[in-house]
């Protein structure tokens, strides 16, 4: 496993392996607990009090890549939700069904050493430290699973684009508002180091207020840092985006011009940056 990528079990279309917990080696761990070392040091006064809660509660720590079937019992118990194992990327089709079963699809394997900066595909720590502690929260992980319900809809209609925009400027590199300062939920960002400062305290970004319609109007950026970040309130917001019907706002979306992420509108509603303060006093 780890480097070499296993071929799913023949004949199985949800495309789930073995995680292979045991064939992880020191190396693998290794670059587990850097990764995770400088994260979590990182993201004390950054993530949002619902990630870092999420990450204690399923005890996911710096010595080792956990094992799914452990995080997943946990997980379950609280929201519903478990992990499978995946070789990597899957179709479309594939991941909306696990997420509206309430199954997060995690790669099993992790970066090399040369990677720790980053990694265009995701890997385990991206997807386990990044994506399953918010898996914790309730009202995130109706949200996931209505995303899984939708996307399977949008791809049926074809429109699976304006979704998947949904997903990256929310679930991947969302900021949250609380308090009067941005906080960090969003996979993409707590598992980069550059991100993670850069999106709440560089004066380049624009951090607009969440509006879906606006979300999904919006472009984005696969390799390199995000030119706009979208701000809930609550993660409440989220679950609202989806439950409509979305076929009309699609049709409502094909007459608007599409927006370049650095592209602002008289609509939005603008934040600032935080004021950089040492992490240790909020923590
Ligand atoms: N597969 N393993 C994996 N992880 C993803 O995040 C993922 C995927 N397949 C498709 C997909 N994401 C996209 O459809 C979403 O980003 C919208
Ligand atoms: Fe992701």
């Amino acid at each position: 496993m780890a480097e070499t990528r296993e071929n799913p079990t023949p004949g199985r279309d949800d495309h789930v392996i073995a995680q292979g917990w045991s064939r992880y080696t020191g190396e693998h761990h290794a670059i587990w607990r850097a990764l995770f070392e400088r994260q979590s040091r990182l993201l004390v006064g950054r993530a949002s009090r619902q990630f870092l809660g999420g990450l204690e509660g399923l005890g996911v720590a710096a010595e080792a890549i956990p094992e799914f079937e452990r995080l997943s019992d946990i997980l379950e118990a609280a929201t519903g939700w478990r992990i499978v194992a995946v070789p990597g990327l899957v179709p479309d089709d594939v991941f909306f069904r696990h997420l509206a079963g309430r199954r997060f699809p995690a790669t099993n394997w992790i970066r090399k050493p040369e990677q720790m900066d980053y990694i265009q595909e995701p890997d385990v720590f991206h997807d386990v430290f990044g994506h399953v502690p918010l898996l914790m929260n309730p009202a995130f992980a109706d949200y996931m699973a209505a995303y899984g319900k939708a996307g399977l809809a949008a791809d049926a209609q074809g429109e699976l684009h304006y979704l998947a925009r949904l997903y990256w400027y929310t679930v991947e590199f969302g900021l949250m508002r609380s308090s009067g300062r941005l906080f960090i939920y969003g996979s993409g960002i707590v598992s980069s180091r550059a991100e993670s400062v850069y999106c709440l305290e560089s004066p380049i970004p624009a951090r607009v207020a969440f509006d879906p319609m606006r979300v999904m109007r919006t472009a984005y950026k696969i390799d390199d840092l995000q030119a706009i970040y979208f701000v809930i309130e609550r993660f409440e917001d989220l679950f609202r985006a989806l439950d409509r019907d979305l076929a009309p706002c699609y049709a409502a979306l094909g007459g608007k011009a599409e927006l370049e992420p650095g592209r602002l509108i008289a609509t939005d509603r603008l934040f600032g940056p935080n004021v950089t303060i040492d992490a240790k006093e909020v923590a």
